[in-house]
């Protein structure tokens, strides 16, 4: 397959004045006329017409009302055309109902939908796809279904057609269509300027109950982006729809939101607190994107991060302030390590604007998405919020309508601060998680120097540290590994944010913004009296490993202490992590009673959030155990690590048994169910105790609140705590779930998933294996088979069963899936990109099973560029 370069990016030879479509819907023999007005490009270097095109059956062109001949190729087609300005006209065929893979004009449940974004507007039809080809769209649907959609605003409809004209710019990326037989949940939103806009949810008839918290997600999202960014949504209407068949969360499209039905149908009894979460933050996410992607879009793929990251940083700004900021943050960098980390250290690697690929589906990354939502937060960090303010300003007002680049996106900043961001911007360039050496340095009080100037400009420090000759210092050490195709690494600029503390939990420095930019640095803090702890990279400031072997003692007084609630969890984190490494490096060590103790102590503050105290409960997962022995040179053995998890927290069980009834009393929510920070907190802590409980009592108490409860996040948890406590009773709850709910797709997904993460070990491969077999189970859903084989190598210890079941049974899964939707199957396919800090004899497993993949005649590009870059 052929590469692609960021380095040879040319302008179109032609742009697009307007467009015309048609669809005659037929479920195997839709036709698409389309009319497109053509322009010369006068920044174009070339004239080439080169349409692209994949998998349609041309029907008839016309230029200027003419018949003409194009050469057509699998990828597109040229024709000679005139020099100037010229209309063509082109009738296409395609087979909605054989499609898939899911990209293009496809059916679901007997829908039309559409998905484009990258590349597959060229499955519809014959057109320049590529987003620095802007035009406005107007587009006629033919079907005799009652309700049929597209982007911007109706214009006309009668019986068995619809049309509909959006008048903003757009790349054929964001165009839409539904067609289907669908009921809606209407609202409306009154924007900053008065403008009345009509707002659906288009559903099918049986989940119109599952609407109303996606609706006031929107209408929220579309009140914070006026409030915080000052934009104001633009068209007369805004529709989103749910499809059940969708390989991603859901999409941007103009006017025209198509969502994966479960991230955007909710209800209590059916769906988690994480599910309503996760929902509201898609939902804002999307909606975001109509300024950041949408009225400034991307001028080619490899600029993927300028919308994205900036919409997920966007989106957690939202998310922030409608919930706790630190309960955020905290879930936000444990999502960062689980996904990103082990993408950025492995053969996966890649710059957050990447500079080559295959297909560029595949770099729909943790690191476009996340680490770039990162980089803008450090960016933020760097110039401080009002200028972050004034930069985005000037980029809605310089960029609007435009194609651009992370150079674009760079240069507002250094227009607002007359900052130089040249080396800031490798973290654009640059791929790899930079480790962060830190050593510190006492020079004690000298009694002959006066107190230092900084000690009077700050009153309020505390007597007994400040007001002395002191000198604490910091030296960081960076250093990024070699990662594929970049094997030396130019130092990054971290900002670092540390707080000093006294002794006895006072801050001596409050939070303190230190910014590196070299690859060793000091920082000094003076006028202190006796040696301070230090809080080092306070709210996760830089997403850098940060490499610092603090004693047990003083991560004991951070957990205690620290006014910054990120570093306080990580103290946590890091006791729990050190507890686990020592039994897993000394079989004879068990869990460290002294931080349990602590732990409980700091879990019983009544005063703290429920939700982050549940935070602070959650031990690291046994693939961040292994990554965390892989780190220390030593070879990760998941049965060990599963049984030394699963001990730890036996042990706390039996420890903090007396406290249990007291806890769960503390958090029982009385109140009728709301999804909100609040109850979700409760029940979040709820769920950890029950777990606890239920590890003493055998289920007894989970057996209570499975049958009593009244909504899914707790039926749900106490089903978990039935499956992994209660061996003997738990096939009779599993298949009582599945009788109440064996009508609800979206239930039933989560019923796969728990019995296959919830597995033992040595059971988790057949119990995948079982429900592949299940007469629910369906390859061609997505979601189904994430619930299904995702779910399996989530599964940790049963994913990398020695025998390598867990490996086969996938990578079978995987040959099958390819040759229906490459897009799906590629991405599972990162689940083996850790491959190599295992043994050797799993290491010859999973090669030997990426190879059978390899070798699937016929297999996609996605997937073929999948494997080869994991077995590089
Ligand atoms: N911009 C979208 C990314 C996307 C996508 C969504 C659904 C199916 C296939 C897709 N390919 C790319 C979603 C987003 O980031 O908002
Ligand atoms: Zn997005």
């Amino acid at each position: 397959p052929q590469t692609i370069y960021l380095k040879d990016y040319t302008p179109p030879a032609w742009l697009v004045e307007d467009v015309h479509l048609t669809f005659r819907l037929a479920p195997r023999a839709t036709r698409v006329t389309s009319r497109v007005r053509f322009v010369p490009n006068p920044e174009a270097t070339a004239r080439e017409f080169f349409l692209h095109g994949e998998e349609l059956k041309l029907i008839s062109c016309h230029i200027d009302g003419r018949s003409v001949t194009p050469e057509v190729t699998p990828e597109g087609l040229t024709c000679d055309v005139p020099d100037g300005p010229f209309t063509w006209e082109a009738e296409v065929e395609i087979s909605p109902e054989t499609n898939t893979a899911l990209e293009g004009l496809y059916m679901s449940s007997g829908m039309y939908c559409t998905q484009c974004e990258a590349e597959s507007f060229r499955k519809i039809t014959y057109y320049p796809d590529r987003p620095d080809v802007m035009a406005p769209f107007t587009v006629r649907i033919e079907s005799d279904l009652p309700v049929m959609l597209s982007n911007g605003n109706p214009v006309a409809q009668g019986q068995g057609w619809a049309e509909w004209h959006d008048p903003w710019k757009k790349p054929s990326y964001l165009f839409a269509l539904v067609a289907g037989n669908l009921v809606n949940h209407p609202d409306s939103f009154t924007t900053m300027s008065g403008r009345e806009v009509e707002l659906n949810i288009w559903v099918r008839p049986g989940d119109l109950h599952k609407c109303a918290f996606g609706m006031e997600a929107l209408k929220k999202s579309m009140k914070w982006d006026e409030e915080v960014y000052g934009r104001e949504y633009d068209l007369d209407i805004f529709n989103i729809v749910a499809v059940d068949d969708f390989n991603m969360g859901a999409m941007e499209n103009k006017g025209l939101n198509i969502f994966n039905s479960s991230a955007v149908l909710a209800s209590p009894e059916t769906s988690t607190d994480a599910n309503f979460e996760r929902i509201e933050a898609i939902i804002a996410h999307e909606y975001f994107h109509n300024w950041t992607g949408n009225r400034i879009t991307c001028r080619d793929w490899f600029q993927l991060c300028l919308k994205e990251g900036l919409t997920v940083y966007r989106d957690s700004q939202f998310t922030s302030d409608m919930r706790s900021a630190p309960v955020k943050r905290i879930s936000d960098v444990i999502d960062l390590r689980a996904r990103q980390f082990p993408e950025d250290q492995g053969p996966l690697s890649h710059p957050v604007r990447p500079e080559s690929f295959q297909e560029i589906n595949n770099f729909y990354t943790a690191t476009v998405y996340e680490k770039g939502a990162e980089v803008i937060g450090m960016l933020k960090r760097l110039v401080g919020d009002e200028a972050y303010a004034r930069a985005l300003d000037l980029y809605f007002e310089r960029h609007d309508g435009d194609a651009a680049t992370i150079e674009d996106w760079l240069k507002v900043f250094e227009d607002v601060t007359d900052r130089d961001l040249t080396q800031f911007k490798r973290w654009y360039s640059q791929s790899g998680t930079p480790r962060l050496k830190v050593t510190e340095e006492w020079t004690p009080a000298d009694a002959s120097r006066p107190p230092s100037r900084d000690l009077a400009a700050n009153p309020e420090a505390p007597d007994q540290v400040r007001g002395g000759t002191g000198t604490y210092t910091l030296t960081f050490e960076q250093h990024t590994p070699p990662t594929p195709g970049q094997r030396d690494k130019a130092p990054q600029v971290l900002p670092i944010a540390v707080g000093l503390l006294t002794p006895n939990g006072d801050e001596v420095v409050p939070t303190t913004l230190l910014e590196m930019t070299e690859a060793k640095q000091s920082f000094s803090f003076d006028g202190l009296t006796r040696k301070p702890v230090p809080s080092l990279l306070r709210g996760f400031s830089a997403p850098v490993v940060l490499e610092r072997e603090a004693s047990r003692e003083e991560r004991l007084f951070l957990l205690a202490h620290d006014t910054d609630s990120f570093t306080r969890w990580e103290a946590s984190r890091d006791l729990a992590r050190a507890s686990m490494l020592g039994a897993l490096t000394d079989p004879s060590k068990g869990p460290d009673r002294t931080w349990l103790e602590a732990l409980r102590g700091v879990v019983r503050d009544t005063e703290l959030d429920p939700a982050y105290r549940a935070l602070l409960l959650a031990l690291p997962g046994e693939n961040e155990m292994a990554q965390t022995l892989h780190e220390r040179g030593i070879t990760p053995d998941p049965e060990a690590i599963h049984s030394t998890r699963q001990a730890h927290l036996q042990a706390r069980a039996e420890l903090w048994q007396a406290n249990l009834p007291i806890l769960a009393e503390e958090v029982a929510v009385t109140a009728p169910y709301r999804p909100d920070a609040e109850q979700s907190g409760k029940r979040a802590l709820g769920a950890a105790v029950l777990d606890m409980q239920s590890r003493i009592d055998w289920g007894k108490t989970a057996a209570r609140q499975f049958e009593t409860a009244d909504n899914m996040t707790q039926q749900l948890s106490a089903l978990a705590c039935l499956i992994r406590y209660d061996a003997k009773n738990s096939a009779r709850y599993i298949r009582d779930f599945y009788d109440q709910w064996k009508d609800d797709r979206l239930v039933i997904d989560k019923w796969f998933m728990l019995q296959v993460s919830e597995a033992t070990p040595d059971r988790a491969a057949e119990a995948a294996e079982g429900l592949t077999q299940h007469p629910d189970f369906d390859l061609k859903n997505p979601n189904r088979f994430r619930a299904t084989l995702g779910a399996l190598a989530m599964n940790h210890a049963g994913f990398h069963r020695a025998d390598g079941a867990g490996y086969a049974l996938l990578a079978d899964w995987l040959i099958r899936l390819d040759t229906l939707n490459p897009q799906t199957t590629a991405r599972m396919c990162s689940v083996f990109q850790a491959w190599r800090r295992y043994d050797a004899d799993r290491q010859a497993l999973i090669r030997s099973n990426l190879e059978r993949i390899a070798a699937k005649p016929d297999l996609s590009r996605d997937v073929a560029e999948m494997v080869g870059r994991i077995l590089a």
